[in-house]
């Protein structure tokens, strides 16, 4: 589900200050750490430093924390998990700088909650999990903009799963191994403020920003109380929204 500009300057004009301190701050930490109640994942290529990603970036940017239990996504997601409360899980910061080349490629996010016996458990029947993704910047053809699988273009196992973990772009599906068709992809694009609401069974991607500019997202996970018996790095973590007044 995509909700065009759900968020104004008001909400974006802080975060972008946030994102911008996050990345000057991983300039100065250069390698991978916990740092200020987050987990700085950095790749030092020489130049800049390369953030791959900033987990529970709202533990050391708390305006971040602040659109996390906003309820215009946590309302939506609550509405998705079928539930009246749920546990953040994710509060995180990507960067797609200009010739960066980060990308991700086509996976699942139940590839990311389930790490094996005792880590996740499907509550609900319907996935327990609900992540939303926040353009912090516009997000175009040319910027490494979100694509996502129809289900007829993916080959899943009986529990819904790919059959292996992560496919390079350009797999075609064939008659071998290959699970995924990317000619099918369907591209998200719209302006800065634009929200992403999708499933932990959702094939997506997305692949380098080629554009000069920033693409930016804040990305915030939220499961079924009950589904995650994982410690996610961060201070605050796996807080319970909407939170219980007192
Ligand atoms: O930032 C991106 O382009 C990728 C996001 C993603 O793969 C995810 O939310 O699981």
């Amino acid at each position: 589900m995509v909700v065009p500009a759900l968020f104004d300057e008001r909400v974006l004009a802080p975060a972008r200050e946030a994102f911008g301190r996050l990345h000057a701050t991983a300039q100065r930490l250069r390698a991978t750490q916990d740092h200020a109640g987050a987990r700085f994942v950095l790749a030092d290529r020489g130049g800049d430093v390369v953030v791959q990603r900033v987990v529970w970036a709202g533990g050391a940017e708390p305006a971040l924390l602040d659109i996390g239990a906003d309820p215009r996504l946590v309302g939506p997601a609550l509405q998705l998990l079928g539930s009246d409360r749920c546990e953040q899980l994710l509060c995180q910061a990507h960067f797609k700088m200009p010739g960066d080349g980060v990308s991700f490629d086509w996976h699942q996010d139940v590839q990311h909650r389930d790490k094996g016996p005792g880590t996740w458990r499907d509550v609900n029947g319907r996935g327990s999990y609900v992540q939303t993704l926040l353009a912090i910047d516009e997000m175009r053809a040319d910027n490494g903009p979100l694509q996502f699988l129809p289900r007829d273009a993916v080959r899943l196992d009986a529990r819904g799963r790919l059959r292996d973990a992560h496919y390079d772009y350009g797999t075609p599906m064939g008659d071998g191994d290959a699970a995924v068709d990317a000619r099918r992809a369907e591209t998200v694009t719209g302006p800065a403020g634009s929200v992403i609401f999708f499933g932990p069974y959702a094939v997506h991607g997305s692949t380098p920003n080629r554009s000069s500019t920033p693409r930016r997202v804040l990305i915030n996970g939220y499961a079924c109380p009950g589904a995650n018996g994982r410690v996610y790095p961060g201070a605050g973590s796996g807080r319970t929204l909407p939170a219980v007044a007192g």
